[in-house]
């Protein structure tokens, strides 16, 4: 590790309730001694259990707050969330393919934990055809895998496959988290994430954590990555270290009214 500043961006939607999103980012950026920077997609009202209002910023807004930030700073490394329409798809991936920003991890957001759509049905196609294929690295869950790749992921097996399929077919890296696998699996005690790095796979497996609540995790994880490919680690060894991080944030979850959300650094009591 050097001692060298390195500034990261996030391209997402605001999380009012500061556990997924922009919020989740930039927490994460921080924890990871990364300067965090921010473009904001869309604006939502919620909290872990519900979504009650999303409004999306204009494409050129979105789009101008990332050229900003890049004249500004030297961006090491990107990350795409939630971005919801087609038209802010193309407006960012626009960018993407300009290489305004050298490495690119798009998390292919589509649904909240809580069950509310993230990406309208619509902007499906324009992910894959003017976004996914100019990113460096996507890191689908088993249901968003099994979206890209038109197969059922329900094992560890099938998500192997389709990481792989999917980083072909899009001529990118590709890490298929395996959180949501969970429950299905015969082995509930453990996380695999599976790794594609271009050339071969590879698994990254941690004992699970028994947590109340996973809301923010998906966001944590593609910000962690992001953040340790900033700091050129390989993929596969930022995908364990990311997925390090995400399991300690788990376990440093502690109540907070009805909810137990995530926290990125544990400071004591
Ligand atoms: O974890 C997916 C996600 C991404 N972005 C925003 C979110 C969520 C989940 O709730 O709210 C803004």
């Amino acid at each position: 590790m050097t001692n060298k500043l390195k500034a990261a961006l996030t391209v997402a939607g605001s999380d009012s309730g500061g556990g997924a999103g922009i919020q989740a980012d930039l927490k994460t950026f921080e924890a990871l001694d990364i300067f965090g920077t921010a473009a904001i997609t869309c604006v939502t009202a919620q909290n872990p259990d519900t979504v009650n209002a999303v409004v999306p910023l204009s494409p050129d807004l979105v789009a101008e707050q990332i050229r900003t930030v890049c004249q500004g700073f030297p961006i090491a490394a990107a990350k795409t969330g939630m971005l919801y329409s087609a038209e802010i798809i193309e407006a960012v991936g626009k960018l993407v393919c300009e290489r305004i920003v050298p490495i690119w991890v798009v998390d292919p957001v589509m649904v909240a934990t809580s069950g509310a759509r993230l990406l309208r049905d619509d902007a499906i196609e324009a992910l894959q055809d003017v976004l996914l294929p100019h990113a460096t690295v996507l890191t689908p869950n088993a249901p968003e895998a099994e979206v890209l790749w038109g197969h059922p992921v329900r094992s560890v097996e099938a998500l192997k496959t389709a990481t792989r399929d999917i980083g072909r077919r899009f001529k990118t890296g590709c890490v298929g988290k395996g959180g949501h696998l969970l429950n299905a699996a015969h082995d509930g005690d453990t996380v695999t994430d599976i790794v594609w790095d271009g050339h071969r796979l590879h698994e990254c497996v941690c004992p699970a954590v028994p947590a109340a609540e996973t809301h923010g995790t998906g966001c944590t994880f593609s910000a962690a990555l992001t953040a340790f490919l900033a700091r050129n680690h390989p993929l596969h060894d930022a995908a364990r270290r990311a997925q390090q991080f995400v399991s300690q944030a788990l376990r440093n979850a502690r109540p907070l009214g009805r909810h137990t959300p995530l926290r990125w650094r544990h400071k004591g009591r």
